[in-house]
């Protein structure tokens, strides 16, 4: 196969690729192509080229009858792909210069490219990540998931409050996928189950058609290509009613139709919360189903039977949201394929495995058995089955964990009795999974819970995302470091050198002035340069705290009011998000940052020293820009409840430095970045606990406070919303009467912490020092190494480069 196809693709070859794709893709000559035409041109030269590593990829799975990784996901989170493509082909010089020869420039027609925004926020862009490196590193995969025709809302501002506006990336198509029409899969809903010569048969009362879009994912240096396999809902012919529109009823007619067609029509915008609506638990049988039919398919073309399905199949499930795959196997074993119970749930048990993403109790899917029954009549017999096998090897237990409680059917528990390995995302967070989330199942299992750390390709937020950074570390420690991320240890070996620190410096303005101009040009904002770049990207959330951030802004907002000329480090408060639609107090968040904003940049006593930032529609393109940018990167949930965070790795890997709890994956940054590179603050998760259970936890903290008094009084006396003094009123409330969150219990260690980075950024040298150790001492977080782990731990499957 082709090893890498950059040395037999030369300029003037892409160029004539181009030209053609223009011609007769595009349907224009280059004197009238716009833009958008050149896009279309540009991606369809691209997929060209990712068809051969695609090809020989899919081909050599086959012929030496490799074991597949099956990676189901309610969401991928992948951003643009025009670029990637082209850095993973080794194509992206080539494309710029053949594009610059035709008098068009690469990063215009790069950007002119929607963002596929199929998911909420890091569970979707991990896996986003995963399938990048399952590519890079020769692991034989599918990613499944749907090809929803709205991803997730865009955001705006109106008076500072958030509007959800809907998304439509595919209105003017898709040239990364193959449509598949002769890949259709019928998924059953409803109906009854009856018993036929003794054996139960589900005869369902509609049927959905699944239709497969495929895209290739090529890896890095492009040795390697897997699929992404996205399934659209389109209806079964019969389901529009001929009879009636032909008598003039053609809203009714289309009913069903529109009905089918809803199971890929959006993304629901909710994160880490369950919007426990019985479209999202179709949505997650339509994917499961189909994604499990195909995988059964598959594997009968060169088997004769399902019995040995563990040797080649490994399904992993991105959270619960899949969770019915167990149930769905299980089903397909038993009815369609005369297995055994017991035999199919110990086979189904081998081949499946379930990643937890998260502690939250409202993120933890369950069904009513009245929905269920509804919907997936035989799976709820399936799971009732599971359920007292479950209660049987628990015997002896007072209380045993139960599939279905009461009325309600557990997703996590179902998942985790049907997977032979279930993992948490960080070290702390599998450390509670075991303790706090499956402790009954972990006594009957205790092999079954293993840590797999996150990870996040370098090749995307790096090498994309930061050119000139990626550059000055080629320069200084060669090529190799985008496949072999620990490489980057080389650089501590400049950590003392002044020059290389001033040339990392000059990497961060660089990064500065794009992010800049960008900021400029798509939401007429002003970003000052010369300024600590202090960031906090990610869902507004009241566990992530951006509250706690925001309140300090105040505080130091009144100190520079107070004393102006105190020496004050000059700084940018960047916040950047969205919130789940029905998250009100998420929402009235945004308000108050929006609202503080409005004063502070206003100001003209403070503006060259204080300034907050806040762009609406954050998405995977803005972050690209935006993190390079940083300096100081604000990781501060409340201890015990971010399962792992991966905007943290992004950060730290481009030279911001973390200002954070001990949360998630922060724990693990700071071992490996070293205590003195790492600015520390906060409860553990340990004494989270405890100062929850102390009553008037947050007057005392508040009344030891004089600074967070202050800030409280001046936002219950309206002075950022002047024109509606009590707007934050129950905001305040909240935090003097119940912070389950504990903003006010963190706060004066925060501003200890954040005094200490305002000393440090003073000593420019010391700064940048810390920064670069940051960057060489974070390639662990490479998701290769977190694909590997997944590879010998979880999926046994093995690399076939
Ligand atoms: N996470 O993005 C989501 N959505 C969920 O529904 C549950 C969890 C996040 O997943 C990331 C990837 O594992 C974690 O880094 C993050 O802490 C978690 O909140």
């Amino acid at each position: 196969m082709t090893e890498h196809t950059s040395p037999e693709t030369s300029v003037a070859s892409f160029r004539s690729s181009l030209l053609k794709h223009l011609q007769f893709t595009a349907g224009k000559d280059p004197k009238h192509s716009t833009v958008f035409d050149w896009r279309i041109a540009l991606s369809h030269t691209l997929r060209d080229h990712a068809v051969d590593p695609w090809f020989a990829s899919t081909r050599r799975t086959w012929d030496e009858d490799r074991k597949r990784v099956y990676y189901l996901s309610m969401e991928f989170l992948i951003g643009r792909l025009t670029e990637d493509l082209a850095i993973n082909l080794g194509l992206r010089d080539i494309a710029a210069e053949a594009l610059e020869s035709l008098g068009v420039d690469f990063e215009t027609v790069a950007s002119e490219e929607p963002d596929a925004a199929l998911g909420n926020g890091g569970l979707g862009r991990l896996a986003a990540c995963y399938l990048e490196s399952m590519a890079t590193v020769g692991c034989p995969a599918y990613g499944y998931g749907l090809r929803y025709e709205h991803g997730l809302f865009e955001q705006s501002f109106k008076d500072g409050r958030q509007q959800e506006n809907p998304e439509n990336w595919l209105a003017h198509g898709n040239p990364w996928d193959y449509a598949r029409p002769e890949t259709v899969y019928g998924v059953g809903f409803g109906g009854d189950v009856y018993e036929e010569n003794g054996v139960l048969r589900w005869q369902p009362g509609t049927h959905v058609q699944a239709q497969a879009f495929d895209s290739p994912v090529v890896g890095y240096g492009g040795k390697w290509a897997n699929t992404l396999r996205l399934w659209a809902a389109t209806p079964n012919a019969d389901l529009f009613d001929l009879g009636r529109f032909n008598s003039g009823d053609f809203a009714a007619a289309a009913e069903p139709e529109a009905l089918a067609r809803s199971l890929s029509r959006v993304l629901y915008p909710n994160d880490t919360t369950d919007g426990g609506k019985q479209l999202r638990l179709s949505q997650e049988y339509f994917l499961t189903s189909a994604s499990v039919q195909d995988i059964v398919r598959r594997h009968l073309v060169n088997h004769d039977s399902l019995e040995n399905l563990d040797a080649h199949v490994a399904i992993q499930m991105n959270d619960t949201h899949p969770a019915i795959a167990g149930p769905e196997l299980i089903r397909i074993l038993v009815d369609e394929h005369g297995f055994d119970f017991d035999r199919a749930t110990d086979l189904s048990t081998l081949v499946l495995g379930y990643t937890n993403h998260t502690l939250l109790p409202e993120a933890l899917e369950r069904w009513t058995v009245g929905l269920m029954r509804n919907v997936l009549p035989r799976h709820l017999q399936i799971i009732e089955r599971l359920d007292q096998k479950f209660v049987e090897l628990q015997a002896g237990s007072h209380h045993p964990a139960r599939l279905i409680s009461g009325d309600q059917v557990n997703m996590g528990d179902l998942a985790f009795t049907t997977s032979h390995r279930v993992n948490g995302v960080s070290a702390l967070h599998t450390e509670l999974v075991r303790t706090e989330l499956f402790p009954a199942h972990d006594a009957l299992h205790p092999d079954r819970i293993v840590n797999i750390t996150n990870g996040i390709t370098p090749r995307r937020w790096l090498k994309l995302a930061n050119p000139a950074l990626a550059d000055l570390i080629t320069k200084t420690i060669g090529e190799g470091w985008e496949t072999d991320l620990d490489r980057l240890r080389e650089l501590e070996a400049h950590a003392d050198d002044p020059a290389f620190l001033n040339a990392f410096a000059q990497t961060k303005l660089a990064a500065k002035e794009r992010f800049s101009q960008w900021l400029k040009e798509e939401h007429d904002l002003d970003l000052p340069t010369n300024a600590l770049v202090d960031s906090q990207v990610k869902r507004m959330h009241e566990y992530k705290r951006q509250l706690l951030n925001i309140l300090w802004t105040i505080a130091h907002y009144q100190r520079i009011k107070r004393d102006p000329n105190a020496g004050w480090v000059p700084r940018v408060k960047i916040f950047a998000g969205k919130a789940a639609p029905s998250y009100h107090t998420a929402k009235d968040i945004i308000k108050l940052i929006n609202d503080v904003a409005e004063v502070v940049n206003n100001d003209p006593e403070t503006q060259h020293l204080l300034r907050i930032v806040f762009p609406p529609n954050y998405n995977v393109t803005m972050a690209e820009k935006l993190i390079p940018a940083s300096d100081l990167s604000e990781q501060i949930s409340t201890a015990g409840m971010e399962a792992s965070g991966t905007g943290n790795m992004k950060f730290a890997l481009n030279g911001a430095l973390t200002i954070g709890t001990l949360d998630g994956a922060n724990v693990e940054i700071r071992e490996h970045v070293g205590a003195d590179n790492f600015f520390l603050f906060g409860l553990t998760t340990e004494e989270v606990a405890q100062r929850r259970s102390q009553r008037g936890h947050s007057r005392a903290a508040i009344e030891k406070s004089q600074a967070l008094q202050d800030i409280l009084q001046a936002v219950a006396e309206g002075t950022f919303s002047p024109d509606e003094p009590y707007r934050f009123g129950q905001l305040v409330d909240n935090m003097w009467n119940s912070d389950w969150f504990l903003v006010a219990s963190d706060f004066d260690d925060y501003d200890r912490a954040q005094q200490e980075v305002e000393e440090a950024y003073r000593d420019t040298a010391r700064w940048n020092r810390m920064a670069v150790l940051n960057i060489a001492r974070m390639g662990y977080f490479s998701s290769d190494r977190s694909v590997r782990e997944y590879m010998t731990e979880v999926w046994g499957v093995e690399s076939a480069l």
